[in-house]
């Protein structure tokens, strides 16, 4: 296979360098190498009359692009579509994003006034060990992949504001997934055909190591096509300069498809032929599809007459994933590899919900089509599978060559008002990478944990051997409770459990039951549970987020096991969303209950059995945080008594420096 500089021609290098610099609000821009900072300080008056000043900016903006762009829109969309005064920048570009003005009014009603955040609270929430440019709005991730021995990390990134908008592609590097340097952006709006905005795409290494980007750009005229780029260089490792293909786009939407329903390419896999394949995300109707084209040279491509797949009722595929896992090892595989011993994933994140959904499934290359194992959790049924049940969104894989593995990444947006993002300056992390693989014991889900490089930050460490009684909170004395790594062990008592199931009155209630719908979170209490931690919560439990099991008995009067998050008590903040999240956990005969828990200031990421049912919560306590955060492991169980053996490690904080030679240095020896 020729390499992609083969593949593309020397005047492709005619593009203009990236901008090595961070352009400013004010269209100044600032040399990050002279302001170094990893955690973002407080800027007192300056940064809130700032803020007021850009969400005013932004609504005088988005005033301007509704009127200038309303006939435009409505040739380019469909009925359902079309714009209105109230639309977010966002959704009038053809694409969606989290829009959480107003929220106080949904818990605290209209006269309510919005909490008062002062600076030292936003100041904590930012994060320690999640990765988080130095400022400013972040969304999905982008073509990861690893080269010459380090991790390059691309971004949906927004220069300019703390909002969604003006998307140029962000750069960082890393040798181990947690410690990253940020380079210069490495791809600007800078073309007609990405001038709205360079948005999600994925990396191909090609089997001479050379390297092709495809994403999608949203023209002068908010049309989604798709675009070409690679490397300038690729005797540097840091792949510092990306050059625009000229023949760009290299696809525009097909017959049928919406101009604005046309997005974020894969990475390529290989077909039988020796040709590369990639899908891309897109809606007919309500109903989502994945369309499929085969290219040999990444300029020119040929539409497959079927789709990868489709499900009706699902909206628009957004971020669309596909990737074989293996039904025999934990391990990861090449985004080509097939075979007997293989099944493949179709994930879709669904622009309608927000969530991302998967099924495991079979690939039929002959024609580029897969079908789920079991049709009844198809990709974006309410009934699916899910990689996270809480704030996860646009994830993207990528195999790693380096240690064979499939490694996950997501967006993790913010749960508070736009408001607040605009205070404190800066929107979204990214959820600590995960290797992802298939459950090898059920053959029915997928299993995620933090990658193994997360416990280099370990640092002191407390292990606990307790019995819980019905109804105890315990605090968990391991000082200062903000960064934090827990692995526990549960396990019911059998003498409770013999009574449990000798007791024909205790009511079946598993078909009902469900972390969201009930409302009341981890206070609901029945024999069996729920137990768990309490993280960042305050002496008195004030604001405290819990973690737990919860089990409860089927009509089969079989156990069924739910793992949740219940934010509704994690602040005392008006304007936050605070739901409660989970899912059903399998549990196989034998096995213990385990779950981990990173705590990193505002995000709480909740393993639950291995990684079978994962829940990334973002948190804003208003006093639990800094020293007064705690840590309680309790046992709300009417009956049961339960033993926890956990481990909680303190953690330090991640290496993420602005760009310069010393920071690259100083990573390339770790
Ligand atoms: N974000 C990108 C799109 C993608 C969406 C734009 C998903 O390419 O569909 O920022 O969050």
């Amino acid at each position: 296979m020729a390499s992609s500089e083969a593949l593309l021609p020397i005047s492709a290098r005619e593009e203009e360098p990236s901008c090595p610099y961070t352009k400013l609000p004010d269209g100044s821009r600032s040399d990050p190498e002279t302001h170094p900072r990893r955690r973002r300080p407080y800027k007192g008056l300056l940064a809130v009359s700032f803020g007021l000043l850009l969400i005013a900016f932004y609504v005088a903006l988005i005033a301007t692009q509704d009127g200038s762009r309303s006939n435009e829109a409505a040739n380019a969309t469909d009925e359902t579509e079309k714009t209105t005064s109230s639309s977010s920048r966002a959704r009038l570009a053809g694409v969606s994003e989290k829009s959480n003005d107003g929220l106080w009014k949904l818990s605290g009603g209209q006269n309510t006034p919005a909490f008062e955040w002062n600076n030292s609270m936003l100041s904590w929430q930012r994060t320690a060990f999640h990765f988080q440019p130095e400022e400013n709005w972040m969304n999905d991730p982008n073509g990861p992949l690893f080269y010459k021995g380090w991790y390059h990390f691309f971004y949906q990134y927004n220069p300019n504001a703390a909002v969604w908008g003006d998307i140029v592609w962000g750069h960082a590097v890393s040798r181990d997934l947690i410690h990253w340097v940020h380079l210069p952006l490495a791809m600007v709006a800078d073309q007609w055909y990405d001038s709205n905005g360079v948005w999600t795409g994925s990396a191909t290494i090609l089997p001479d190591g050379s390297i092709v980007m495809l994403y999608t750009g949203s023209t002068d005229k908010a049309v989604q096509v798709q675009n070409l780029a690679y490397p300038e260089d690729l005797n540097d490792p840091l792949l510092l300069k990306w050059v625009k293909f000229p023949g760009n786009p290299v696809l525009v939407p097909p017959p049928g498809i919406l101009p604005k329903d046309f997005r974020d390419p894969t990475t390529a896999w290989k077909t039988p032929e020796g040709k590369w394949r990639i899908t891309i995300g897109s809606k007919i109707n309500k109903t989502g599809i994945s369309l499929v084209y085969d290219t040999t040279d990444f300029k020119t491509y040929e539409k497959l007459d079927s789709l990868l797949h489709g499900v009706p009722n699902t909206g628009m595929w957004e971020c669309v994933d596909f990737y074989p896992v293996s039904k025999t090892a934990r391990k990861g595989l090449d985004t080509s590899v097939n075979g007997p011993d293989v099944k493949h994933i179709v994930k879709a994140s669904m622009d309608d919900t927000r969530f991302d959904h998967y099924a495991v499934g079979t690939y039929f290359e002959s024609n580029g089509t897969w079908i789920p194992d079991d049709p009844s959790i198809d990709v974006g049924m309410s009934s699916s599978l899910r990689y996270d049940y809480g704030k996860f969104y646009a994830s993207k894989t990528f195999y790693d060559q380096n240690k064979g593995r499939r490694i996950l990444w997501s967006w993790i947006g913010e749960s508070d008002s736009e408001a607040a993002d605009v205070q404190k300056g800066w929107s979204s992390v990214q959820g600590i990478p995960r290797t992802v693989a298939l459950d090898t014991k059920t053959g029915k889900n997928l299993v995620q944990s933090p990658v193994e490089e997360i416990k280099s930050l370990r640092l002191s460490s407390k292990k606990f051997d307790l019995e819980l009684s019905p109804g105890s909170v315990i605090p968990v004395d391991v000082g200062t409770a903000t960064q934090l790594d827990i692995e526990a062990e549960f396990e019911i008592k059998k003498e409770s459990l013999d009574k449990f199931f000798g007791d024909a009155s205790v009511v079946a209630e598993a078909e009902e039951f469900s972390c969201e719908k009930n409302g009341a979170g981890s206070t609901v209490r029945n024999a069996l549970g729920p137990f768990g931690f309490s993280v960042l919560a305050t002496e008195s439990l004030s604001e405290q987020t819990p973690v737990y099991f919860y089990i409860a008995k089927g009509k089969d009067s079989k156990l069924k096991t739910f793992f949740c998050t219940d934010t509704s008590r994690s602040s005392v903040a008006n304007d936050v969303i605070k739901p409660i999240y989970g899912s059903v956990v399998p549990v196989l005969k034998g096995e213990k209950l385990t779950m981990r828990i990173l705590v990193d200031h505002s995000i709480v990421e909740a393993f639950g059995q291995g990684g079978r049912t994962c829940i990334t919560s973002r948190v804003y306590p208003t006093t639990a945080i800094y020293g007064a955060a705690k840590l309680f492991v309790f046992n709300n169980a009417l009956d049961a008594t339960v033993t926890a053996s956990f481990k909680v490690w303190q953690m330090n904080s991640a290496f993420i420096h602005p760009y310069s030679e010393e920071a690259v240095r100083a990573l390339t020896r770790t």
